[in-house]
């Protein structure tokens, strides 16, 4: 598999028409795959040419051999790719009560000082941190949209274009998701200076669409509303009304309880309520968070198929709360996993945290049981690698005939794996060992990660530190 080097490390444009990472594959053959029935040894993959799986068996002549045990890869359903370059950054006690709220104040304060090349080069390197940590593709949920000074510029969809540079820099499925953010605060109320690189109307997430849909055509596209603090219902119907109805649509809710408070106060509902009723939840929503939802709201939103889209380790980062993840399941509901603010970036990490947070409130082991086999973690990989394609308007999260070639190959030699049979391996890898354990990921038939270290970690890397010298100080 042949790797090019980009000419301009750190300065890396579409219009440079930068390579994609790695010629695509015509197949691999597993030594052992986790297929929708079950593991099966010496599957043989074949891939068509446009990186989807065409066939499972057939001619394994000349074909690459995965050098341990094969999985779907994940879906990083939600990412604020610039807050990778902030983590770390908050960590500082400052308030007398420091809060989601405060935290906030830092990111503005973080956001002010990022220019686009900067910008570009924080996404390239932290989608290179998901693709080694088994990340094959990730929904960003794409609110920086101006200027520091909040004036548009040239091209209204700069910012876009830079994300949709840096995945394909990477190599990671990207779903693009331009944010409507229009307001301050719930029931329209207006946005502050801090706020004023987001802002905007309907009309700039479709022309963010548009230009990114024909500058990088290999991006997925969807739309998302910041929160119910930042669009007001004539908002969201005129965007959802704009956008083809097949189109993603993700929005934070109910994420801290100051957020119900508001909009008890000033809508008359709960946030996940309230929107069930001004919108058709479907399985194109993708509910960000959803920590602070009653009963009620659990039982409509889990039944329409809307998406809950977890984010674990930011959500305990930020104090938000527990997401009633047992009773969600126990209503059918779907679920994807974020890494949201990038404290972590790891898809095992957000799956253990989601289990162990509802064993710790609980006082019992082994709570979300989703495989029929009873297997805690490879239940959770499976579950969460369908709803985080869902939620991406993805065909991935399975290995199968019509699903893209989006794979993770686990490190058969780690130690971690030693002794283990492949149903145990899962379960050790997600609740036990983490991104350490992926040694290959493959993105639609490209290989992108070999070895645990990414084909382009070292110019990524480069233009990184480049970057952010002396953000941190
Ligand atoms: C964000 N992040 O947009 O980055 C938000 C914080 C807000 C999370 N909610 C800002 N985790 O919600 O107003
Ligand atoms: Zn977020």
């Amino acid at each position: 598999v042949g790797v090019e080097v980009p000419t301009t490390p750190g300065r890396v444009y579409l219009r440079h028409e930068v390579s994609m990472t790695s010629a695509r594959a015509t197949g691999l053959i597993c030594p052992s795959a986790w297929l929708e029935d079950g593991w099966q040894d010496e599957v043989v993959l074949q891939f068509d040419q446009r990186g989807r799986i065409s066939q499972i068996g057939g001619d394994p002549t000349g074909l690459p051999r995965a050098p341990g045990p094969v999985v779907p890869g994940m879906s990083n359903a939600h990412s604020h790719a610039f807050q990778w370059a902030m983590a770390g950054l908050a960590e500082r006690a400052v308030h007398a009560d420091d809060s989601f709220w405060s935290w906030r104040q830092t990111m503005y304060q973080f956001v002010d000082a990022l220019d686009p090349d900067q910008i570009e080069a924080v996404a390239a390197a932290a989608y290179v941190a998901m693709l080694e940590a088994g990340f094959t593709s990730v929904a960003e949920f794409h609110y920086l949209h101006h200027a520091p000074d909040g004036t548009p510029y040239d091209d209204p969809a700069e910012l876009s274009l830079r994300i949709a540079a840096a995945g394909r820099m990477a190599g990671i499925g990207l779903t693009l998701l331009p944010v409507l953010y229009a307001h301050g605060g719930v029931g329209g109320q207006p946005a502050g200076p801090a706020q004023r690189r987001f802002l905007g109307d309907p009309d700039l997430v479709l022309r963010c669409r548009e230009r990114v849909a024909s500058a990088a055509p290999e991006v997925r596209l969807g739309a998302a509303l910041h929160s119910l603090r930042a669009v007001t219902g004539e908002q969201i119907d005129a965007l959802i009304a704009a956008l083809p109805g097949d189109a993603p649509v993700h929005i934070h809710v109910a994420e801290q309880r100051a957020e119900v408070e508001a909009c008890l106060q000033i809508l008359g509902a709960r946030p996940v309520a309230w929107l069930a009723d001004r919108v058709e939840l479907s399985p194109r929503w993708g509910l960000v968070h959803a920590t602070h939802v009653d009963a009620d709201e659990v039982r409509r939103a889990a039944r329409s198929g809307a998406v809950a889209v977890l984010c674990p380790t930011t959500e305990a980062n930020l104090g938000d709360g527990l997401f009633p993840a047992a009773a969600w399941l126990g209503e059918g509901g779907a679920f994807a996993i974020g890494t949201d603010s990038h404290v972590s970036v790891d898809p095992a990490e957000e799956l253990r945290l989601l289990e162990v947070g509802q064993r710790l409130i609980r006082e019992r082991r082994n709570v979300l049981r989703l495989g029929d086999d009873g297997h805690v973690g490879a239940g959770l990989w499976a579950a969460a690698g369908r709803g985080g394609a869902s939620a991406l308007g993805r065909e991935s999260g399975r290995i199968a005939v019509g699903c893209l070639a989006d794979l993770v190959v686990l490190d058969a030699e780690a130690p971690r794996l030693a002794g283990r049979s492949r149903a145990w391996a899962v379960d050790t890898w997600v609740m036990a060992g983490g991104a350490a354990l992926v040694r290959e990921v493959w993105v639609a038939g490209r290989q992108v990660v070999r070895d645990g270290v990414h084909v382009r970690r070292s110019e990524v890397g480069l233009a990184y530190r480049r970057a952010v010298a002396g953000l941190g100080r």
